[in-house]
């Protein structure tokens, strides 16, 4: 199928990340349509942008049917519009298992750290720094030592073979974030071994926020 999605991205989003990653492992091209989220911008809380999309978020996908955020289900979306490479093991089991590895990144520490959600700390409740740091920690470690604790242990250079799947696609970009809130990963050496493991694959180095960093 030859198509060139339009995304609505940011370099340093995450979420976006994760799509960037899987339409690159399909070698899919795609145009990127930057929405600033500095928090000198915030390009994504305008009245154009939430015409566009009125869940005021990065990303999303301009198709001919209209504009869909949600990068979960655009991942799934890419993997059933372009089905190779596979973005999940083949057996029930292990799909269950990428699924969730996946999920308790995108639903149960993503949510909790984005730009909204520290916003209203911040505003709400009066958070200072210190407090914003921790918050943003606590999250990440609670999520990545659960992870930890429950790494699959089959054969191969990743978490379930010898290709990523969701779960890596989604581990990758919230490293990042670890890393760059100074996140103690000492104690998650499993997933600092898969994180680099990917990173030297081109479909994630060409999708690295360094790699796409917009001004
Ligand atoms: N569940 C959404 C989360 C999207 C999301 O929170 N994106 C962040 C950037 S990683 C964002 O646009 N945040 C804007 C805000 O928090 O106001 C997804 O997976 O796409």
């Amino acid at each position: 199928m030859i198509m060139t999605v339009k995304l609505y991205d940011y370099w340093r989003s995450s979420s976006a990340y994760r799509v960037r990653i899987a339409l690159n492992l399909k070698q899919v091209a795609y145009d990127s349509e930057t929405v600033d989220l500095h928090p000198a911008v915030r390009a994504h809380l305008s009245p154009s942008y939430q015409a566009i999309n009125a869940q005021m978020r990065v990303p999303a996908v301009a198709l001919k049917e209209g504009v869909f955020g949600q990068s979960m289900a655009i991942l799934e979306w890419i993997d059933e519009t372009w089905p190779t490479p596979p973005l999940l093991p083949r057996l029930p089991l292990l799909r269950l298992r990428a699924r969730a590895f996946a999920q308790t990144i995108s639903s149960d520490i993503q949510p909790l750290n984005t730009p909204a959600v520290l916003d209203e700390i911040r505003t709400r409740f009066g958070a200072g720094q210190d407090g914003l740091d921790a918050w943003y920690a606590h999250w990440i470690r609670r999520g990545f030592l659960a992870l930890e604790a429950d790494l699959p242990s089959g054969p191969g250079r990743f978490l379930f073979g010898d290709a990523p799947t969701l779960a890596e696609i989604t581990l990758v970009p919230q490293m990042y974030n670890a890393r760059r809130f100074n996140v103690d990963l000492t104690d998650v050496p499993g997933l600092v071994d898969i994180d680099a493991a990917c990173r030297d694959l081109p479909a994630f180095a060409k999708a690295a926020p360094e790699a796409v960093r917009t001004p």
